[in-house]
């Protein structure tokens, strides 16, 4: 039996909650960039209970910079697609129907829709490679593909600076008033990184348009989470299950989900709090409390574990040794961290350790250990840094940032190959080349990469002594055995 295509005009049957207002009925006001798993588990749901409990025109408009193919099947869906939510106590699914209409790979239509005056806010979730930021300058990284080729091409841009500088720069002159941009990544003070690299973008061929973004353009700064593991067949089958009808575009997430979003708006915002999301004055410090702790602590498990042979998340916390570092990891990284008023950092500490252990959730170790360097900085480096400057025990950081290196060396424990999903891969390829078994020459290699390790702190033997050292376990002994070692260590 062939079943239905989950679409607008299917009615899904099987235990899945269907839309409570009707989606028709409201017009568009968010262009989306990056139409991916994080997305639709996160802003498209926020979004969608937003408009079921206080409606407005916020329907969304997703752009798939790149993936045709993930455009295309939701696009056939009409935007539908099926949420499903993986607790303890078994699956629960919503469709959600806050995405309007689609756009695959076509960065004119992309435009269009940006310059829309209807268009009040760009979202974006583009992963933290996708933007070509200079993280050391903070201003428009020249070397970026996309970056070098829309300043080169600046009024038929491809890449995310160049369509927002020109989208802006459209409005600008038709006496718009510009969009609210929302950008919805994992980087520290994201909304002013992103304003700095945008103003800066503009500024190389338009001094005027940069002043006038740099005077009128809102950025707010935002915390997101919830852990999205990539769609597989299994999601898809659970999706049917629930429905009743076929969903290419399905996807499954965790029942926790939090959004902490600075409240600066110009020209209105959908009712993102129906869904609990917090709009405060300040974001800094929860994201500088999410980045440090939840996503240090993936990233240094998975490190570890992709090199320990864990396939997931939820396998790594099964390691009675991987798990002991990881509340370490946890507990060094809170440390570091300003108290929050309303928010204990023990209990968010241990909350995590649940989260990362929810059997139901597939997450891939592999899948976190991707853009390493995109990912250090905010995550591992920077707190090793403020260890060195405030005498708190750096060992922990140490270890977290050897299992990076002993990854980036691109070969596991028995000598087989894997590639290196990372921006600067062959740089980093050519860098440890000479270094397969060498602990400090690969630690040097690594750090030299320019740009990428603090200055202060390369140049720290409080530093370099505990990398290397962890390193040089995990080639002499292998990782299973560095992990044990450095659990030990702890007694
Ligand atoms: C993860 C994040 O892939 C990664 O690097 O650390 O995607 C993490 O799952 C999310 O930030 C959770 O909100």
């Amino acid at each position: 039996m062939t079943l239905p295509r989950l679409c607008a005009t299917t009615q899904p049957t099987g235990g899945a909650a269907l839309p409570d207002y009707t989606p028709d009925a409201h017009g568009t006001g968010i262009v989306h960039l990056g139409a991916g798993a994080f997305f639709r588990a996160h802003l498209a749901a926020y979004t969608d209970a937003a408009l079921a409990a206080s409606g407005g025109d916020w329907r969304i408009c997703a752009v798939a910079l790149r993936s045709r193919d993930l455009a295309q099947t939701l696009g056939a869906q009409d935007g539908r697609f099926t949420l499903i939510e993986r607790a303890a106590t078994g699956p629960t699914a919503r469709v959600i129907a806050s995405v309007a209409n689609v756009i695959a790979a076509d960065p004119k239509a992309a435009l269009a829709a940006m310059s829309d005056p209807r268009t009040r806010i760009v979202s974006l979730t583009v992963t933290e490679r996708g933007y070509g930021i200079d993280r050391m300058s903070g201003g428009a990284d020249a070397s970026h593909p996309a970056v070098s080729a829309d300043l080169a091409n600046p009024r038929e841009p491809a890449g995310v600076l160049g369509l927002l500088a020109a989208a802006l720069d459209r409005r600008r002159m038709a006496g718009v008033s510009p969009f609210t941009v929302l950008c919805c990544d994992n980087l520290p003070e994201n909304g002013k990184l992103l304003r700095g690299a945008v103003i800066d973008f503009a500024r190389r061929n338009s001094p005027d348009l940069a002043e006038w973004i740099a005077m009128q353009v809102a950025f707010p700064c935002t915390m997101v989470d919830r852990i999205t593991p990539a769609p597989t067949a299994a999601t898809r089958a659970e999706a049917t299950r629930l429905t009743g009808c076929s969903d290419l575009a399905a996807i499954e997430t965790e029942p926790f989900h939090q959004w902490i979003i600075e409240d600066h708006f110009p020209t209105g915002r959908p009712d993102w709090a129906a869904m609990g999301a917090l709009l405060v004055k300040d974001v800094a410090p929860y994201e500088t409390m999410k980045l440090t702790m939840l996503n240090g602590a993936h990233s240094m498990l998975a490190y570890a574990g992709v090199m320990a042979g864990h396939r997931y998340v939820r396998d790594v916390m099964a390691d009675r040794d991987l798990s002991r570092l990881v509340r370490r990891h946890l507990h060094a990284a809170s440390n570091l961290l300003p108290p929050l008023p309303d928010i204990d950092l023990n209990t968010y500490a241990t909350d995590l350790e649940m989260r990362f252990s929810n059997l139901e959730i597939a997450h891939e170790t592999r899948q976190i250990a991707n853009d390493g360097t995109e990912k250090l900085p905010q995550r591992l480096l920077a707190p090793a840094l403020a260890c060195l400057d405030c005498g708190q025990e750096i060992r922990p950081f140490a270890f977290a940032v050897a299992g990076w290196m002993r990854y980036a060396l691109g070969y596991d424990d028995g000598g087989r190959p894997y590639p290196l999903n990372d921006p600067r891969a062959d740089e980093i390829r050519a860098a440890v080349a000479n270094y397969t078994t060498d602990a400090p020459g690969t630690v040097a290699a690594l750090q030299a990469l320019p740009g990428l390790f603090p200055p202060r702190l390369a140049a720290s033997h409080a530093w370099t002594k505990p990398v290397t050292d962890a390193l040089a376990v995990m080639l002499s002994h292998g990782m299973p055995v560095a992990i044990r070692s450095e659990a030990e260590a702890m007694k």
